[in-house]
């Protein structure tokens, strides 16, 4: 029987730091809370784990999980948030300060690490049979730190002090082979809590170690650094999560991780179903259905391949049946340097059977599209091997069932255009998952006096398992409610500031209007162009510096790809701006821009419930989906957005009237582009000359980098490549109006704060609740499964 949360603590707290709870460091405190919940859990995690090993399940397969920090979650999940409260209070500690020393796992980049992080928290909550399988990367994404305002990238050793909310399962090891070295798969299992019920799921990363800890002959005959050679070659394996969100590097290793944790996981399913299913394995896809979150999981289909033929000894025949019922694959972007493609000779190097394995899946797919009467052409663009080249989403596309995009826009696009051979043959595969954010972390937990109002107004906090019934209230806000919207937003912003000052040393005013753009810094996402407005402001403000405009605060987080130098190059660049208008006494306060560092999970569960404007400026038809978007609508912020991603739906959901669209479209911009010359826009829109100017005329001080240089030179004159691909000058008018309106307008509080309520009103179908049950519905045919 488990004991309470109370009578855990203290015992826990003793274990983990050998003194009294009243001596305990709060990072002990930490610890011992963080197991004392995964006591209360144990055993239903447990009984969850074998419920589900009998019947149908999913896998998702996923390079990275941003899950962010984890005791609040489950201690809000399992409803003991209070008992934790009262539990250290009883000892003089506060819960808040103790929940501040845990980090952020971030075991991803972005967006599709985060996706996955939402995906595992609704699929716990609505019982589904589904686990996470990805890599126990020692450090995670890069901390970012600010020198002179130019990005430096430093270790994010995030477990190095130890981390209760990882299961060590040394039983449940695998041997992952290479033709130069074969590693031991050890799996770190995560519990994932659901909201308001009794399943936990599981999260399980694997972590790679030496098959032998040490080459003792080689220690003993003095060679020590032989010795330890290998033992560093396998470590490095699961080391360090590769910083690009969108394009790749590191190609051997990245190759090496991608395989390592896809052939641990399947060896894992397969031993699975035999156990629970016998050794015939022809049933495999009626028990198995596994996710590819992108292409960095696609060696999984050979690799399933392998399993089945080599150790099974199915036919290909057979093999290929059981694979081509199993897959799924997600598609998260229509960069083309984000789809993958690998050398053959790395694969030829690393996994001479799977190189095998992949020749022979090119050379039947050749064969059955010529039987099909496609063209030489065609086939040869869509092969899965041409020359030396393997491109995994090409093998993605011909081995799943199912093939989603994650708006509808962005599905729209590929079918039309990056997978468009694809859908010609196969368009039944393909389908649309508009993505979605759990409203726990992104409501609940970073907002509790919005949640608090949403209990209110509903009557109950059915919300939080179903947000869709806050569509119910969109037309009966009272003033009342309305004007408490009002005074949460600025309660919130209040306490953001103060966040603010103790980590940026930035005093930024709460009645200002708080204007936010938080993502990866990328030349698509245009962060540029939110610059060139700030900067254009500044001068309009110098120039009448008697311009009644309202007070604002422009709030940016982005890491950058340590080695795209361009995107360096804004974050330098909006700090510089950053320096020169805070400081700036015409402007004496009217426009501050704090650049918070490290951007990262936690930061944003301060920032977005403070904001007001959410920053979504990506070039149309560039950003899949994006998600920020969802959890500043959910949080009250009002979107001023290109056409693009999910912005569609959402102005879908809310109306115009509700949200402030810009800019060119996805189907307009082919034309645009064929007369485009930035230079036109330069000369011709007011104050953009002005402002591209002041890149390089002293204004602003790149510190000799050359960086902002390069800046205006891709905006104006490129070389290689058109100038300003990313249609910034084009939009910089429409926005520039756009976003003046929206100053405008908040002027008219009671007006704001019904759009405000539209917004959060309307914030249900961008529930992850909503995007999972679809998955389980449409592509994973899988039903709830709550244990009792
Ligand atoms: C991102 C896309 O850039 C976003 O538009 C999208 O919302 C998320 O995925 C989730 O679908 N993405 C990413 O973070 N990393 C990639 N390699 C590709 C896409």
């Amino acid at each position: 029987m488990t004991q309470n949360l109370s009578q855990t603590l203290a015992t826990q707290v003793r274990a983990v730091s050998g003194r009294p709870i009243a001596k305990a460091t709060k990072m002990e405190l930490w610890q011992g809370l963080s197991a004392a919940v995964v006591d209360q859990i144990a055993d239903s995690w447990d009984t969850t784990t074998e419920t589900y090993a009998k019947g149908r399940q999913e896998h998702y397969f996923s390079a990275e999980f941003l899950m962010g920090r984890a005791l609040l979650n489950n201690l809000s999940n399992l409803g003991l948030v209070d008992e934790a409260r009262a539990a250290l209070a009883e000892h003089g500690d506060d819960l808040s300060v103790v929940l501040e020393e845990e980090p952020d796992a971030a075991l991803g980049n972005g967006g599709l690490g985060r996706l996955a992080a939402c995906f595992l928290d609704s699929c716990a909550t609505l019982d589904l049979p589904v686990a996470g399988y990805g890599i126990l990367y020692r450090y995670g994404l890069f901390k970012q730190l600010f020198d002179n305002g130019f990005q430096t990238e430093h270790p994010d050793p995030w477990m190095e002090e130890g981390y209760p909310f990882v299961i060590r399962r040394e039983e449940a090891q695998r041997i992952v082979s290479y033709a130069d070295l074969t590693v031991r798969a050890v799996p770190y299992d995560m519990p994932i809590t659901g909201y308001g019920t009794k399943n936990v799921n599981t999260l399980r990363l694997w972590r790679a170690e030496p098959v032998e800890e040490f080459d003792y002959d080689a220690f003993n005959s003095q060679r020590f650094t032989d010795a330890i050679v290998d033992r560093e070659r396998t470590n490095d394996i699961s080391r360090v999560l590769y910083p690009n969100d969108t394009t790749f590097e590191g190609k051997v290793l990245r190759v090496r991780q991608q395989y390592f944790f896809c052939s641990a996981s399947l060896q894992a399913i397969v031993d699975n179903y035999v156990e629970h299913h016998g050794k015939d394995l022809t049933d495999f896809a009626k028990y198995n259905a596994i996710q590819l979150n992108d292409t960095h999981p696609v060696l999984a289909i050979p690799e399933l391949m392998r399993l089945l033929m080599d150790e099974h000894g199915l036919g290909w025949e057979d093999a290929w049946a059981i694979v081509a019922k199993t897959f799924a694959y997600t598609n998260h972007t229509v960069l083309a340097e984000a789809l993958e493609t690998w050398e053959m000779t790395i694969f030829d190097r690393l996994f001479p059977r799977i190189a095998e394995i992949v020749r022979e899946i090119d050379r039947r797919f050749r064969i059955e599209m010529a039987e099909r009467g496609l063209e030489q052409s065609t086939i040869d663009y869509m092969a899965p091997v041409s020359g030396n080249t393997v491109r995994m989403a090409w093998i993605a596309c011909y081995a799943a069932y199912s093939i989603n995009g994650v708006a509808a826009l962005h599905t729209e696009i590929i079918k039309r255009e990056t997978l468009k051979e694809w859908h010609d043959i196969w368009p039944e595969r393909f389908n649309n998952k508009t993505n979605g954010v759990t409203p726990r972390r992104w409501l609940k937990q970073c907002n509790p006096r919005l949640a608090s109002l949403l209990d209110r107004v509903t009557g109950s906090d059915e919300w939080v398992t179903d947000l869709s019934v806050l569509s119910r209230y969109v037309d009966s806000a009272s003033e009342d409610v309305l004007d408490e919207l009002t005074s949460i937003k600025h309660a919130n912003k209040v306490d953001f500031a103060a966040w603010v000052k103790e980590r940026e040393g930035v005093d930024i005013d709460p009645d200002a209007i708080f204007d936010v753009q938080i993502k990866r810094l990328h030349e698509y996402k245009r962060q540029l162009l939110n610059a060139l407005y700030i900067l254009d402001l500044y001068f309009r403000i110098k120039d009448d510096p008697t311009l009644d405009v309202p007070k604002r605060v422009f709030v940016f987080g982005a890491k950058a790809a340590p080695g795209y130098i361009r995107a360096k190059g804004v974050i330098k660049l909006i700090n510089t701006i950053a320096d020169l208008v805070n400081n700036d006494e015409d402007i004496n306060g009217r426009i501050k821009v704090v650049f918070i560092h490290n951007y990262n999970v936690s930061p944003a569960e301060h920032i977005i419930p403070a904001a007001d404007i959410s920053e979504q400026i990506s070039t149309a038809g560039k950003e899949a989906s994006g998600t920020s978007n969802m959890k500043f609508m959910m949080n009250g912020a009002l979107t001023l957005g290109t056409l693009d991603g999910a912005n569609v739906e959402i102005l879908d959901a809310v109306g115009d009237e509700n949200a402030y669209i810009f800019g060119a479209t996805e189907d307009e911009l082919p034309e645009l582009r064929q007369n485009y010359d930035p230079r036109w826009h330069y000369e011709n829109v007011p104050g953009l000359k002005r402002v591209l100017d002041a890149l390089t005329d002293g204004t602003l001080d790149d510190c000799g980098s050359g960086w902002f240089h390069d800046l205006r030179w891709s905006l104006l004159e490129a070389g290689y490549e058109p100038a300003d691909v990313y249609y910034v000058l084009g939009d910089f008018a429409a926005y520039r109006d756009a976003k003046d309106r929206m100053a405008t307008d908040y002027r008219d509080a009671r007006a704001w704060a019904r759009k405000v309520w539209v917004n959060i009103a309307q914030s249900g179908r961008f529930s992850s609740d909503r995007t999972i049950t679809d998955y389980a519905n449409e592509v994973w045919k899988l039903d709830a499964t709550p244990i009792d």
